[in-house]
């Protein structure tokens, strides 16, 4: 326990500069998402742990085949789910502004509604946004007709969960999800414990809390699944660069 003490500290002084941010946009991309991968508490991009609850079918999971063609709303891999899954984003960080991409298959509504919810750092629901479609046939044609559109929460206040649902059941029978935009107050990776937008001590003994618990958010570096030197090596650089851009 005191060689991990004085190991922090030591780091703490190496790597004391602080340094104030301005926002920055962080995406989700589900191509970051091994192919078959479940979402449940997957940790993607070290911002954000994926939960459903299961009302209908099975877990969603990304997939890269037989998913919407490549379009204006996103390109790669997307999160697949079953209509009647109810999709919880817990945020690492506090995001500012969310926004996320949908395309539902078989259906040609114009009425068929995306639900976006957003929480605070209390669970209170703080906003609620309905994304309706703008622009249609993103599917395969083998897979029918389909509608895509998007829904955007900003302007709330700090954003700490973010839920998505559909209100489109008797027209579709699966969603996909694009990559995800979130705009935060934290300086890029290295930015994991408040105050965001300051890299300071904390956040290193937040990285080593997590390095020492074997989370996902500490596994940054190949080889994957092993947390090693390589992964600390990568938080240092990210912790030294913060902030300067
Ligand atoms: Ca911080
Ligand atoms: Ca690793």
């Amino acid at each position: 326990m005191r060689r991990s003490t004085n190991t922090t500290f030591a780091l703490a002084a190496l790597l004391s500069s602080a340094a104030l941010a301005t926002a920055n946009t962080e995406t989700i991309s589900f191509s970051e998402v091994p192919t078959g991968t479940s979402i449940h508490g997957v940790t993607i991009a070290g911002l954000a742990t994926f939960h459903s609850q299961i009302q209908a079918l099975d877990a969603p999971a990304t997939q890269t085949e037989g998913v919407p063609d490549d379009g204006p709303w996103g390109e790669g891999a997307f999160l697949i789910g079953e209509m009647g899954d109810f999709l919880i984003i817990e945020l690492s960080a506090p995001a500012t502004r969310a926004e996320v991409h949908f395309s539902l298959n078989e259906t040609i509504h114009s009425s068929v509604q995306m639900h976006l919810q957003a929480f605070d750092i209390d669970g209170n629901m703080i906003a609620f946004e309905q994304g309706f479609p703008t622009f249609a046939n993103t599917w395969p044609a083998s897979l029918g007709d389909s509608v895509s559109g998007s829904a955007v929460i900003e302007g709330v206040g700090e954003i700490h969960c973010v839920a998505v649902s559909f209100a489109a059941g008797p027209f579709a029978t699966m969603f996909a999800l694009d990559n995800i935009a979130l705009d935060t107050t934290r300086c890029n990776s290295a930015d994991l414990a408040a105050p965001f937008g300051v890299i300071d001590f904390f956040d290193i003994a937040a990285y080593l809390a997590a390095f020492s618990a074997q989370e996902s958010v500490a596994d940054r570096a190949a080889p994957f699944g092993v947390f090693d030197f390589f992964d600390v090596a990568s938080y240092l650089n990210a912790h030294a660069s913060a902030c300067d851009e």
